[in-house]
């Protein structure tokens, strides 16, 4: 947790009371909760004490578990962010397109298999060490953002289910293939397992 001045903690309690709990560890919002939730006032929560219950106190109360709400959210988001997104690359692994060639002439819809070495394919969604799922960039010109999850739609296909090939249609001329290994969380490895751009001619 980062270090938060006494004020803004004061706030966040909402609490006319003394905040001591908070002011022997203004670096812990969670001394204040653990203030708040041992007020009489609080004691709604465990099933005792109503009377105590004023509009105001009442108001606190809510507070209290709304904020408490907010902090485990922004834990879960603050884990996700770090858990995704920084999955590393095993050395020597790489993604590669067996079919078609680079210059092919093909009809649509046509068969795109995937190839992968050194690495293992998973589900999206599985985090098992060493595998990732594949996704095929269709006439993508632009970088991935290595902080955000691979886009998904008509030009970034997610093969979520752990698949090996695809049957694509394209609209007939110049297409360009690449394929792009992510990680159970759709992110791209550090560094990325990235395939050559092939482009294909779709008559
Ligand atoms: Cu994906």
């Amino acid at each position: 947790m980062t270090a938060r001045p006494v004020e803004p903690l004061e706030k966040l309690c909402s609490a006319k009371q003394p905040l001591n709990a908070a002011r022997r560890a203004p670096e812990s919002s969670e001394a204040c909760y653990r203030h708040l939730w041992q007020k009489p006032e609080f004691s709604i929560m465990h099933g005792a004490d109503k009377s105590a219950g004023q509009a105001g106190r009442t108001g606190a109360m809510l507070f209290s578990a709304y904020s408490r709400v907010q902090l485990f959210i922004v834990l879960i988001i603050g884990g996700l962010t770090i858990a995704s997104g920084e999955t590393a690359r095993p050395p020597n692994a790489f993604v590669y397109i067996i079919s078609p060639k680079d210059g092919d002439t093909v009809t649509s819809p046509f068969r795109v298999q995937f190839g992968l070495s050194g690495m293992g394919v998973a589900p999206a969604g599985v985090d098992t060490p060493n595998t990732g799922h594949h996704h095929l960039m269709i006439d993508v010109n632009e970088a991935l953002d290595p902080n955000e999850p691979i886009p998904q739609d008509k030009n970034h296909l997610h093969f979520g289910a752990g698949q090996t090939e695809a049957l694509i249609e394209l609209p007939p001329g110049k297409h360009t293939l690449q394929l792009v290994l992510g990680d159970w969380s759709h992110h791209l490895f550090r560094p990325p397992v990235i395939s050559d751009v092939i482009t294909v001619n779709v008559n």
